[in-house]
């Protein structure tokens, strides 16, 4: 991990400064942290608590997933511009010219139904989008305990849908929601944390899947909200989020109990999006990827790690964690950013 920091340092002089950079780091690359915190747009900890190395101003947000081997990882986004704590409501987070970072816990446990406390949340973030002035919400990450537990006759997940639905109704500007992801944790609070700018990312579809807000409601009663990809221009760059991408063509599951052939599924669906993002370019692995990789159990890294190093190559980074997928017969969800030079 840490060659690949001193790598990604040198190759940034050839090219437009990125607006946006994500760092996947163990603790011991904490001192990354403390470098430039004025670049800091927020953090998050996977397997650990607010290091006390972080300054107070700094965004942090405790998920509630573990990473698959070792200690704690932290998720380092920073901009190219200085940055500056904002907090509206329950919401903390920072921002820089063009881009802002938040996170909220889920008020769980005071018996409200899961729809209202995801509607609720959902609400306050879109207060503290209107407040800030990022009006646009480019991603969201949405970690849930017991995802697909049964909670008075419908499951989380479900409920989690309706939630968030309602609020993108009445709330989002945009015409089709923003890319995302939504996965399930073992212990912790439920949580989202997002990124949002001036102007939305283009929506990015994959002709293999059915759009999920267009799923049937064989998923549930409300359909997920979340376009599959977004692709955010600024300054010169672009970032491509990849939403959370998994075995599943049309809008069925593939290759059930299979990890090799839900793998390479989900490998496919990743290069088909990268294909459909209308840049000139195939799946080519270098170093600009960032790859989160959400599996059910364990066991599972040493495969996944053979195919995603053959496909994205060895300097891609990769952040492992142990989830749970919101349909059960999924082994594996990955969701991928790149950053590129316009135009190439
Ligand atoms: C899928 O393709 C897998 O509800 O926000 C992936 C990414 C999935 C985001 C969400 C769900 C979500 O349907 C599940």
């Amino acid at each position: 991990m840490q060659s690949f920091l001193f790598s990604l340092a040198g190759s940034s002089m050839q090219r437009a400064q990125a607006p946006l950079k994500l760092r996947y780091a163990d603790q011991s690359t904490t001192y990354e942290l403390l470098v430039r915190t004025d670049h800091i747009l927020g953090v998050v900890g996977y397997g650990t608590e607010r290091p006390d190395a972080l300054p107070p101003a700094c965004p942090f947000v405790a998920a509630p997933l573990l990473p698959l081997y070792g200690g704690p990882v932290f998720e380092i986004w920073t901009a190219a511009s200085p940055t500056r704590p904002c907090q509206i409501g329950q919401i903390f987070g920072a921002c820089s010219g063009e881009l802002v970072f938040g996170g909220v816990q889920l008020e769980e446990g005071g018996g409200a139904a899961l729809e209202d406390v995801v509607g609720k949340a959902y609400d306050e973030i879109f207060n503290f989008l209107e407040k800030t002035g990022f009006h646009e919400p480019i991603r969201f990450w949405n970690y849930l305990t017991a995802i697909t537990e049964d909670e008075q006759g419908l499951e989380r997940y479900k409920r989690f849908n309706i939630g968030r639905h309602g609020a993108f109704l009445t709330r989002l500007r945009q015409a089709v929601p923003p890319a995302a992801s939504c996965l399930g944790a073992h212990e912790g609070a439920s949580m989202i944390y997002f990124l949002a700018a001036r102007t939305p990312a283009r929506a990015i579809e994959n002709p293999r899947q059915v759009s999920a807000y267009a799923y049937p409601p064989v998923y549930g009663p409300q359909s997920p909200s979340f376009s599959r990809a977004g692709l955010h221009a600024q300054d010169g760059a672009e970032t491509l989020f990849i939403s959370g991408t998994a075995s599943i063509v049309g809008h069925e599951t593939r290759h059930h109990g299979d990890l090799h052939g839900q793998v390479a599924e989900t490998i496919e669906n990743l290069r088909a999006l990268v294909a459909n993002s209308g840049r000139n370019i195939s799946l080519v692995p270098s170093e600009d990827w960032a790859l989160k990789i959400y599996l059910r159990d364990p066991l599972y890294h040493e495969a996944v790690e053979t195919a995603l190093t053959a496909a994205f190559g060895a300097g891609s980074q990769r952040l492992y964690l142990h989830a749970d997928i919101c349909r059960s017969d999924l082994l594996i969800e990955i969701e991928a950013l790149q950053h590129a030079a316009i135009g190439i």
